[in-house]
């Protein structure tokens, strides 16, 4: 009889990694196919990769590739994703779709939580999550990203949100489902290009040791569900937040006239913003992304630490 383990294809090296208890970081593959140009995006994969080995740990981007869930993927599967064509977007509801028709497919936020846990990996670092979208009152549309978060026990470490989003809404939503939303050295929720969106988190972590052995805690309790951990953007790569807010407030106003609605809507305001700001704020999109492995393959070493010491 066929289980999940039938669908997942994890490298070797991973494999053995997580069967010993090594440190792994899952990765995103929508950042690639649809949040950046190519071939800017395939430098990019390949440094985040590095990124996260410099700190001891071991780099899993994730992807669903001829109806396998593919954890880690070698450099030919790296240039599929970031040549992104004929790459569809994929959330949590169109997993199966995908696996059973072997369609191609990049993991946004919530089916590489999925994947991650279902493959035994903690730790998860992404550029930022998605969320309640401004005016969700009328469209309701809330990124699966934050159901996600409620349910799977994966730590997702981002540089907040992006203010596309009613990042007041998407913290509340996050408070109602009940995760925990850590500010890693900061009490501040930033707002990705922005270390501040002029809302709190619910505690700073110290370090990266606090954090796993908070994230310990929930687990051994068998709390469902995971962690946002809120890393801002190094200091000399961040942008002022007026300036960023009037590109963001055209981009959402090009998307109401354009009419795009749904699944599109991030993709659309996310290469908008790209157009409107030029080669700036990539630059830092870049940057606080390999922030965020640092970060989270430092946790994941720690985590790892803590779970091999309670054996
Ligand atoms: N926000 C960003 N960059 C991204 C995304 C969001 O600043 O690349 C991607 C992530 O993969 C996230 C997804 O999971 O968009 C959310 O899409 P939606 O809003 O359609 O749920
Ligand atoms: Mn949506």
């Amino acid at each position: 009889m066929m289980n999940y383990k039938d669908y997942l294809s994890i490298t070797p090296e991973i494999e053995d990694a997580i069967r010993n208890n090594r440190p792994v970081v899952a990765l995103e593959s929508t950042i690639l196919s649809h949040g950046m140009p190519y071939p800017e995006n395939l430098e990019f994969a390949h440094k985040v990769e590095e990124v996260v080995r410099g700190q001891g740990a071991i780099p899993a981007t994730t992807a669903v590739i001829d109806g396998k869930l593919k954890v880690g993927l070698n450099a030919e599967e790296l240039e599929i994703m970031c040549k992104a064509e004929n790459i569809g977007k994929v959330s949590r509801r169109d997993l199966a779709v995908y696996l059973a028709t072997g369609k191609k497919g990049a993991t946004t936020v919530s089916p590489t939580m999925i994947i991650a846990a279902l493959a035994g990996i903690r730790v998860f670092a992404t550029g930022g999550i998605g969320g309640v979208h401004r005016g969700a009152t009328e469209t309701m549309d809330i990124s699966a990203d934050l159901q996600e978060l409620a349910k799977t026990p994966v730590c997702v470490v981002g540089a907040g949100c992006k203010s596309l989003l009613d990042i007041g809404l998407t913290l509340e939503y996050l408070e109602t489902m009940g995760v925990p939303v850590l500010g890693y050295q900061t009490d501040d929720f930033p707002a990705f290009y922005c270390r501040k969106s002029g809302f709190g988190v619910d505690y700073n972590v110290k370090d990266a040791n606090e954090a796993a052995r908070i994230m310990k805690a929930k687990w051994d309790l068998g709390l469902e569900g995971g962690f946002l951990i809120g890393n801002p953007i190094p200091e000399e790569y961040a942008l002022d937040f007026d300036e960023m807010e009037k590109i963001i407030n055209k981009a959402i106003d090009m998307c109401k006239e354009k009419g795009i609605r749904g699944k599109q809507t991030t993709p659309f305001l996310l290469a908008t913003i790209k157009d409107l700001s030029g080669g700036e704020s990539f630059a830092s999109n870049l940057q606080l992304a390999y922030n965020n492995a640092k970060v989270a393959s430092q946790i994941a070493v720690e985590y790892a630490k803590l779970v091999e010491a309670d054996k």
